[in-house]
């Protein structure tokens, strides 16, 4: 079953039109950014929330970026595979991943032979799981769901299932 953070939070009433944006020093692709936005878009398809993608990073109320290693918030990444990712509880906004992965950023995954070589991690599954976390989302004890804390190696995860719907249905 889904849970929550402690407290459960979430983010206010006043403020359920949501922006986004990259971090500029990252100079990310229209594709890699496009990836995110249809990412964004399974979780605003049920609930009344809704996500803008902003040029203004620093404004912007959740802010993606890939860094390596230390990257000043106490929380450093760790080189291919280990922690791929991660994002704060609501209202923080902080969306971060491991610029060391090797990301699969169309929706293809590809044949095995590319992912017998490279310890690869699909960006979508992994967007969508952490937007999970950006709007206040635990994990689940619910195996297919997207917020379950386990990801297998290029395999690709973006449907929510009925216990994500009904976790962040409940927050908002
Ligand atoms: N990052 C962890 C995660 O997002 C960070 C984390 C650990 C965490 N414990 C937490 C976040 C408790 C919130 C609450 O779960 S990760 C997966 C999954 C990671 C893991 O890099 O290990 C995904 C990132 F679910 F597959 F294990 C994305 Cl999809
Ligand atoms: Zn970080
Ligand atoms: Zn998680």
């Amino acid at each position: 079953r889904y849970s929550f953070f402690p407290g459960e939070p979430r983010w206010p009433e006043r403020n359920r039109d949501l922006t986004y944006a990259f971090d500029p020093r990252n100079s990310l692709t229209e594709e890699v950014k496009s990836v995110f936005s249809r990412a964004f878009v399974r979780w605003a398809e049920v609930i009344p929330v809704t996500f803008t993608r902003v040029e203004v990073f620093s404004i912007s109320d959740i802010r993606i970026g890939f860094y390596s290693g230390d990257h000043g918030d106490g929380e450093p990444f760790d080189g291919v595979m280990g922690t791929l990712a991660h994002a704060f509880s609501p209202p923080n906004g902080h969306f971060h991943l491991d610029g060391d992965e090797n990301w699969i950023v169309s929706g293809d995954v590809g044949g095995d032979r590319l992912l017998s070589v490279t310890a690869a991690v699909d960006l979508e599954s992994v967007a969508v799981h952490e937007i999970g976390h950006l709007l206040g989302l635990g994990h689940s004890s619910v195996q297919d769901s997207i917020m379950y804390p386990t990801i297998t190696t290029g395999r690709r995860k973006v449907d929510l299932t009925s216990d994500d719907v009904e976790g962040v249905q409940y927050l908002y």
